[in-house]
């Protein structure tokens, strides 16, 4: 049988499980996850290769009206996963409306390519309540093909998944056939670090937060890392570290368990906060972080 390649790009609203369903594809925790609105600031590829194809899954920030630069960025990462993808994922969740953005939803209708439009958290809903909500959306989107769903408990993605092979033309593959993605180690300890800290920080303080990682050097059976908290102001640095240091701490230990499973290595981590003023909106600071699109 001739090789099957493609993109398939993943988008919809904040929170709707865009992130849980490319690491259920891929088998592994690509895409940080949290209950938390833009958890996911960048595209991210998971790359699920087979003998006879690769599929290049896409995750992208939930669609949301930018109020500053950063998440003007994070839009330019939507946009381009329109352009090049063979197969769109429209991924909704029970309950909800659709994309707030016309310009977005409006896309996905006249999209040229398919579009399967996963109606996702059906372990949440009744019997009832999921027939309503497929006919209302085989009116909204009448150009998808819907498939109800849970990312969380692996119900139907398996099916979405063959579905998905079939859709994809006969290519070669784009990337090596043993890759995973394609971001480098340092990406996955800066966002492993931000998921724990979305996770234990209040309001602000996980959105004034960027992550780099200095250091990252792998012997044989433990990496040592280095990284920054980075921040916008003093006070906030204050609240990372915690008293006598005992927040940061909490986020090392759970930084350092999801990093050795991730890695399959000891992990030693060393973290350090420092201010830097307003990084969200100075375009030269973004483009450092790797938010030019
Ligand atoms: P994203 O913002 O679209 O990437 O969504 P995430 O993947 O980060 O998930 C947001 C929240 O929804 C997390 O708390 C997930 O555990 C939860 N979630 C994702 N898929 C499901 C599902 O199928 N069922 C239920 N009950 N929760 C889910
Ligand atoms: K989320
Ligand atoms: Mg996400």
């Amino acid at each position: 049988m001739a090789h099957k390649a493609g993109f398939v790009n993943i988008i919809g609203n904040p929170n709707v499980g865009k992130s849980t369903l490319m690491n259920a594809f891929v088998g592994e925790r690509l895409s940080i996850i949290t209950s938390k609105a833009q958890t996911t600031r960048h595209r991210i590829l998971g790359i699920v290769n087979g003998e006879d194809f690769q599929v290049v899954l896409s995750d992208t920030p939930g669609i949301i009206k930018p109020a500053y630069e950063l998440q003007n960025s994070m839009m330019d990462f939507v946009k381009s996963a329109f352009e090049d993808a063979d197969v769109l994922i429209y991924m909704v969740e029970i309950g909800e409306k659709e994309l707030k953005d016309e310009a977005f939803f409006n896309k996905i209708v006249h999209a040229k390519i398919p579009v399967l439009l996963l109606l996702n958290k059906i372990d949440t809903s009744e019997q009832e309540q999921l027939e309503q909500q497929v006919a209302l959306w085989t009116e909204k989107v009448p150009n998808a093909e819907i498939y109800p769903i849970s990312a969380l408990k692996n119900f139907n993605v398996k099916e979405v998944f063959n579905r998905i092979i079939q859709l994809l033309p006969e290519s070669e593959p784009y990337y090596p056939k043993d890759a995973l993605t394609d971001k480098p180690e340092r990406f996955f300890v800066n966002e492993t670090i931000r998921e724990k800290i979305l996770i234990n920080y209040d309001k602000e303080i996980p959105y004034a937060v960027e992550i780099e990682t200095e250091e990252f050097i792998e012997d044989d059976n433990i990496i040592r890392i280095r990284a920054v908290i980075m921040v916008e102001r003093e006070t906030q640095k204050g609240i990372i570290i915690g008293h006598k240091g005992s927040a940061i701490k909490r986020v090392g230990i759970q930084a350092r368990e999801d990093l050795e499973k991730f890695f399959g290595k000891q992990i030693h981590i060393e973290m350090f906060v420092k201010v830097n003023k307003d990084w969200r909106s100075n375009s030269y600071q973004l483009k450092r972080f790797g938010y030019n699109n």
